[in-house]
Formats: C-alpha cells, sequence, structure tokens
C-alpha cells in the first residue's frame, strides 16, 4: 500500500465508495465523476502507478483486472462495454494507481 494514493485507500477501505465487485486481487466502483450509465472503476489490490507498470510487474493481475471488468458489465449492463486505461498525463490520467474505466449502459459513440 502506498500511503498517498487514493486508491490505495479506498482499496484498504479508509474512504467509502460504492463498491459493485470484488475479487482476490481488484475491487471495482462506481467512478465519482460518471461518463456513462455504468461506469466503474477496476482497480488491483497491489499499488502501481499505471497499468503498463502492472502488466511489466504482474500481467496475472492485469488479467484479472480485465475479467472483473467483464463481470461487471455482465453484472451491470448487458455485457457490452469500453474499457479504457490512461496511461500517463499526456492520456488524462490523474490518478497513479493502475486502472480501467468500464463504460457500458447506453450505446457509447466513437472517438
Ligand atoms: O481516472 C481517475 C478517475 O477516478 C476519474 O474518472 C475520477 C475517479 N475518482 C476520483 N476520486 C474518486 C473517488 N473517491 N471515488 C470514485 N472515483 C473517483 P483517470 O484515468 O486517472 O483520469
Amino acid at each position: 500500500m502506498n500511503a498517498d494514493c487514493l486508491f490505495c485507500k479506498i482499496v484498504a477501505g479508509e474512504i467509502r465508495t460504492e463498491m459493485v465487485a470484488e475479487s482476490d486481487t481488484a475491487v471495482a466502483f462506481r467512478d465519482i465523476n460518471p461518463k456513462a450509465p455504468v461506469h466503474v472503476l477496476v482497480v488491483p489490490r497491489s499499488h502501481h502507478a499505471d497499468v503498463s507498470a502492472l502488466a511489466g510487474a504482474d500481467p496475472q493481475a492485469l488479467a484479472d483486472v480485465i475479467g472483473l471488468a467483464d463481470q461487471v458489465a455482465s453484472d451491470l449492463a448487458d455485457g457490452q462495454y469500453r474499457l479504457i486505461c490512461n496511461v500517463g498525463p499526456k492520456a488524462g490520467q490523474t490518478i497513479f494507481h493502475a486502472h480501467a474505466h468500464v463504460l457500458a449502459g447506453t450505446q457509447l459513440s466513437g472517438f
């Protein structure tokens, strides 16, 4: 755990969120600023700055994140979803604990 990391505090239960799913290696909770009817963040329990670092250090944990994202999209929507991982400030990353955005529950526009 990184004591200065918001998502580590959420994983530890020190900050409350609307948790929607959990596994041994990852947690899923609703984004505080939703961009779709279903907008959930899937976060590994272990601290890595972004999914690039996570992929290098623990590829199974990254696979677990994607697996939990898939489960959330089936549980909360119809199993169709967009998965977004921002890596670095130029991509729009603001929280430097690896995470995946699950967007679902509507017709998403292209980009
Ligand atoms: O996405 C970081 C996301 O984290 C952004 O969409 C807001 C969300 N966020 C920030 N604080 C919270 C809390 N406390 N609960 C739920 N969601 C939160 P990024 O890819 O880094 O731009």
